[in-house]
């Protein structure tokens, strides 16, 4: 493609996507062609317009003041956050040392075992997940499910997981997306690329932040996250394009030793930057159960209906929604 074209295909992404971005901050809504922009420009800029968007949500934000701070991932002081965000800046990812605790663990399987959700593949509705005999490689609860259980609550509003967010992505975070999925190896069809199980990097936010908490046992056999270190911040030429990627073409512009395998027992906690490239390891045998939040500098970008309140959403839950207010602006119903 001439430089001229390629020029002007560019300065029309960028003006979509300021123009998108201003009606953003105008309506609370994202414009889809704006999105889809954004989404370009990622490719064509590497990432430097992305930089630039995420310091402008930033702008005219003030922090949460946190001195030391307690929650899921430990007690931990103003240095433990600096360096766990510089650990996720330099690899792209962070596994933190202590597991969630066991009573959440409990709470958490047993909701997952006996709430319905809905398989990935196939007609949507939900359904109890069926462990010998399953209909689909991936089955999700719905956000709204997952709202309404106190444990995840209890989660959603833990301030060491704001802490280390915010230190990561700048003030005052918002979440933005919660997940919960079964990956099983007994589904006897194919479709990797559906269930996230080929290299591919996510891009539904400007900035992000993604915490993922193991609920199996996860070695190699049972969908274990792979992550190429460092490709959040470097992603050659060859390789920088929306989509999923086959791993012989990663392998070749990346080194072997940056491919990381992440296992660990149940209630394994991380924090990833899913800018870099990654995919859940197709399972061999077993299932793995898996609870997700993330972060970012804003809602702009791909749609998710709101979260409706209603009376399952407790007082103490409630309490931490308005301490976080900024955080819970865009998921939750007004
Ligand atoms: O299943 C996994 O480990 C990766 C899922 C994924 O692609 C994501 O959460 O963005
Ligand atoms: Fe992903």
């Amino acid at each position: 493609m001439s430089a001229l074209i390629k020029f002007s295909k560019n300065l029309f992404h960028l003006a979509n996507f300021s123009l998108g971005y201003f009606y953003y901050k105008m309506k609370g809504v994202t414009p889809n062609r704006a999105y889809m922009s954004m989404r370009q420009l990622f490719c064509t800029t590497n990432g430097k317009v992305n930089g630039v968007a995420a310091s402008v949500d930033n702008l005219f934000k003030s922090e949460y003041k946190f001195t030391e701070v307690q929650g899921i991932l430990g007690k931990l002081t103003k240095q433990d956050i600096e360096s766990i965000s510089n650990s996720i800046q330099e690899k792209g990812y962070h596994i933190f040392p202590v597991p969630l605790e066991q009573d959440l663990i409990n709470k958490l399987v047993e909701f997952a075992t006996h709430q319905k959700s809905i398989p990935r593949m196939g007609e949507q509705v939900p359904v109890e997940y069926n462990k010998e005999n399953p209909i689909s490689p991936i089955y999700d609860f719905t956000n709204q499910d997952l709202f309404e259980n106190q444990s995840i609550q209890s989660i959603l509003v833990d301030e060491s997981l704001i802490a280390v967010a915010q230190q990561y992505l700048g003030p005052k975070p918002v979440l933005d997306l919660v997940a919960m999925w079964w990956s099983t190896a007994n589904y006897k069809g194919t479709n990797l690329s559906k269930a996230a199980q080929l290299y591919h990097f996510d891009l539904d936010r400007i900035k992000f932040l993604k915490f993922f908490i193991y609920l199996s046992d996860v070695d190699t056999h049972n969908g274990p996250h792979c992550y190429i270190e460092g490709s959040h911040k470097l992603k050659p030429k060859a390789v920088r394009r929306d989509g999923r990627i086959m791993d012989e073409e990663l392998m070749a512009v990346y080194p072997k030793e940056n491919f990381k395998e992440i296992t660990g027992k149940i209630g394994t906690i991380l924090a990833v930057d899913t800018i870099g490239f990654h995919k859940g390891k197709p399972l061999e045998k077993n299932d793995r159960l898996l609870f997700q939040v993330e972060f970012a500098t804003s809602m702009f970008g791909q749609y998710y209906p709101p979260v409706q309140r209603n009376s399952k959403l407790t007082e103490n839950f409630l309490k931490g929604v308005k301490r976080f207010e900024h955080t819970f602006s865009g998921i939750l119903s007004k």
